[in-house]
């Protein structure tokens, strides 16, 4: 009974004897030597090296920590291996001395614990080890819960009401997704109920995602021994684990000291790890050196593993191309880059660590999405760490939810256990803060985040209300110019469904950045790693960008942007070598209308950012390149002006009969259609097109589609009631259009509800234009005193000159007597 209950309960053990002489836990070595910890378990002895050897004394889960001794802190990392067959079972690498080496282990497994002094002069670190049994997911009680298959479907979401109330479901909805429906991951039972119980339509993509995964390791086991390389700038063939990205980032940064620097973000994970990044540009460690910064970022969620071999990748393809290729040379030479390939390494460490179980079943943990945060969750689910914990993978936060930008409304959920789930407020997790304080500090004139899957490029807004910004036409156009080497589509994120609080919604209006969303692949969150990562990152086939270059050349034509001062502003002047020159913005961002989950809303919040950048003068003229200075939100909308009048709207005659009840078009043609001609100018201008029917009952169900001369499916449906269809097309091409009526469900099959209806024309909205706003320039002389104030107003593509801000005002403020 006891023996039981103690492994159920998740027994913690220390190190042989750790709390009887906690000397114990201390690691030595007496000088360092750069080398990876986890390549192989070294002879005991070696420089640089100790080691400790222990059993576990669990099935379940192994958590070995090294923290800084007193001190210097210095770089320690630490490995675990299987004491038999030397293969490594867990292992950290991260910068510093602050180490979370976990994964499963076997009760009875004879383990070697590794620490590695890398770099830095501190002789000691302090190692801790527990051992965790492994509670079932889902079960706060310990039951073991019954297997549960995991599977993909796609829903038919003919309108988008419909999506809308799909996502209010709070199933786990993919970003693949077209004009009529949406691919959705079923996790379980429950899940499978939810859709059931809701009555949509759907048919199964993927009936077993867990025997998928075990097809994809075979697959991916296969390439890796036989390819010799790759096409990628690294030439590596398998998906990294954590511990390989941050070992690479910090000897990319030991060879190449001038030119590459790896840093430790502010914030450690809810989990305790560190975020680790790496920026490249020469004379690396000068920051205030006022070029404008490309950053970009992968794995914000856990699943979607190529994001981060692509942002890692790219980086390479900097330090390489820097060395061999003079274009690239030329690029990085008027940018600095920063790359952060894993912003979730919670969640990451769990999806990338439970693959070789395969099993959905009980560790659909391969399957998660969000980070670690544990704060939301009833108590009951609140215990345990993120890889052994009774909400499985439900716990956490979703950050692409947690960004300011219109959070709280919709396309995110308030509840804890969904995969959108917002979080608690605004920033309120480590990993968007973390993201925030880089674009807050840096001029991050380009933003891109890396997700999988759908082959999109996506920009703002994630929203339809919000309505695209006055940038949207050349915002438009470096996304279309990225797309065109990816073969992706290219489109504002709304127009596949509502998100709020996504990354660039709110970096790009509060700064006025690009910032895109790439999602990478088309059909899995981690494909196998010869088409998800090899073929699309290097535009080779299977890829769609096979021929066009890939997104290697779509992350080419984002630094060319970066590089391009039409892209962003320009300030000049002249200011003595080492005087601080910094930028200042302060504003509230305001969230959406917060949304209940009542669905009542209340008002929304008001997030105040800072802005804080800075230029160190070289001594005469400088030239600092920035982001304008008025806030896109400010600025205004984009729209147009009507060049003619609107075409007069008219009501549609119901053709004869009724089409038969139909519940698989377009596979099942049965339906009636009528056509339309679409005027242009001179004759008319109009900025949208409606088609709109109605029928009586709640319970007939009447399918609208609208399609172009050409055949393709063309109109958004939107904000279709229970007895109305909707679909709209903005500014829409001259020509015929036919629209198509399906009957889907008939409330008494005796008394036909049959539809009645009619097209309805309107003009382009006209621009709006907002007040422009002006940065704070200050001037700080080299023993701290300011010197020089100015405000600065620049617009995108300007370039302003500011004068000798450090001497000329100062003299004016003498003039007038200001101390
Ligand atoms: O839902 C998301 O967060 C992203 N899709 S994913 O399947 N990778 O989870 C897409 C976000 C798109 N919205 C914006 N970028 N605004
Ligand atoms: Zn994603």
């Amino acid at each position: 009974m006891l023996t039981s209950a103690t492994v159920l309960a998740g027994a913690v053990v220390a190190l042989p004897a750790a709390t009887a002489h906690a000397a114990e836990n201390v690691v030595r070595a007496d000088r360092s030597v750069p080398r990876s910890c986890f390549a192989a378990p070294v002879p005991k002895g070696t420089a640089g090296t100790d080691r400790r050897e222990l059993t576990s004394t669990v099935d379940g889960l192994i958590q070995a920590r090294l923290a800084p001794s007193t001190g210097p802190e210095g770089d320690w990392d630490l490995a675990v291996f299987d004491k038999a067959t030397g293969a490594v079972v867990a292992a950290s690498a991260a910068l510093r001395t602050h180490e979370l080496a976990e994964s499963f282990v076997k009760k009875g497994q004879e383990l070697v614990v590794q620490a590695c002094r890398y770099g830095g002069n501190a002789r000691e670190a302090v190692l801790g080890v527990d051992f965790l049994a492994l509670t079932p997911q889902g079960t706060p009680t310990g039951t073991v819960a019954p297997p549960q298959r995991a599977e993909l479907v796609r829903v038919e979401t003919p309108a988008k009401t419909d999506k809308d109330k799909l996502l209010r479901l709070g199933l786990d909805v993919t970003e693949k997704a077209d004009a009529t429906g949406v691919e959705v991951v079923l996790a379980n039972d429950t899940d499978r109920k939810t859709l059931a119980d809701s009555g949509f339509k759907s048919n199964v993509i993927q009936p077993d995602l867990s025997a998928k995964s075990v097809q994809n390791a075979k697959t991916d086991r296969e390439y890796a021994a036989k390819a010799p390389g790759s096409a990628l700038p690294s030439g590596r063939t398998s998906y990294r684990h954590l511990y390989d990205y941050e070992y690479e980032i910090k000897e990319l940064a030991r060879k190449n000291p001038s030119l590459v620097s790896a840093f430790t973000l502010p914030e450690p994970t809810w989990e305790g790890r560190d975020v680790v990044g790496v920026e490249i540009a020469t004379d690396v460690r000068n920051l205030a050196d006022g070029k404008p910064v490309d950053f970009t970022m992968g794995v914000h969620h856990a699943r979607e593993w190529p994001a981060g071999e692509h942002a890692m990748e790219w980086a390479y393809e900097l330090i390489n191309g820097y060395q061999r290729d003079p274009a690239i040379r030329g690029l990085v030479g008027r940018t600095r880059n920063i790359v952060v390939p894993i912003i979730n390494p919670d969640g990451f460490e769990i999806s990338r660590e439970a693959e070789p179980k395969g099993d959905f079943t009980r560790f659909d943990y391969e399957n998660k999405r969000k980070n670690c945060n544990v704060a939301d969750s009833p108590k009951e689910f609140a215990t345990g760490v993120c890889k052994a914990n009774p909400a499985g993978r439900e716990r956490g936060t979703d950050p692409n939810r947690n960004y300011a930008g219109f959070w709280g409304g919709n396309g995110a959920s308030t509840l804890w256990r969904s995969d959108t789930f917002r979080g608690a407020g605004p920033f309120s997790e480590p990993e968007t803060r973390n993201v925030r304080s880089i674009v807050s500090s840096r001029q991050v004139t380009n933003l891109l985040t890396l997700h999988t899957y759908s082959n999109l490029v996506l920009r703002v807004p994630g929203v339809a209300d919000v309505r695209a910004p006055l940038d949207e036409p050349a915002y438009k156009a470096l996304g279309d110019q990225m797309a065109s080497r990816n073969q992706y589509k290219s489109e504002p994120s709304w127009a596949l469904y509502d998100t709020t609080g996504s990354t660039e919604d709110w970096s790009y209006w509060a700064t006025g950045g690009w910032g895109f969303t790439f999602e990478i692949g088309g059909t899995e969150f981690h494909p196998p790693y010869a088409d998800g990562v090899v073929a699309e990152y290097a535009g080779l086939k299977p890829a769609p960008g096979a021929g066009h270059g890939g997104n290697r050349q779509a992350f080419l034509d984002m630094l060319a942007n970066t590089a391009d001062p039409a892209a962003h502003s320009t300030l000049i002047g002249s200011a003595p070598k080492g005087y601080q020159l910094k930028l200042h913005k302060t504003f509230q961002t305001p969230t959406s209308p917060v949304l209940q989950p009542d669905g009542s809303t209340k008002p929304p919040i008001y997030v105040t950012d800072k802005l804080d950048s800075s230029l160190t003068a070289t001594g005469g003229r400088f030239a600092w390149s920035v982001n304008p200075s008025t806030r896109p939100y400010v600025a205004g909308r984009y729209g147009r002006d009507p060049q003619g009048p609107p075409q007069a709207g008219f009501a549609v005659a119901n053709p004869p009969g009724v089409p038969a009840v139909n519940k698989q078009y377009p596979a099942d043609a049965t339906s009636e259609s009528f056509t339309f001609h679409v005027d242009g100018l001179p004759k008319a201008d109009n900025g949208k097109f409606s088609v709109d029917v109605a029928w009586k009952s709640p319970n007939t169900d009447w399918d609208l589609y609208v399609y172009d001369a050409a055949g393709n499916l063309v109109s958004s449906p939107a904000n279709g009631g229970t007895t109305s269809e909707h679909a709209v097309l903005f500014d829409p091409p001259a020509g015929d259009y036919k629209a198509v009526l399906v009957n889907y469900a008939q409330a008494d099959p005796a008394v036909v509800d049959d539809w009645t209806g009619g097209v309805s024309f309107a003009s382009p909205v006209p621009p709006t234009y907002g007040p422009k706003e002006a940065y704070q320039l200050t001037c700080t002389s080299p023993r701290g005193n300011l010197v020089g104030v100015a405000d600065v107003y620049a617009d995108r593509g300007q370039t302003v000159d500011v004068g000798e801000v450090c001497t000329r005002s100062a003299a004016v403020a003498k003039e007038r007597g200001v101390r």
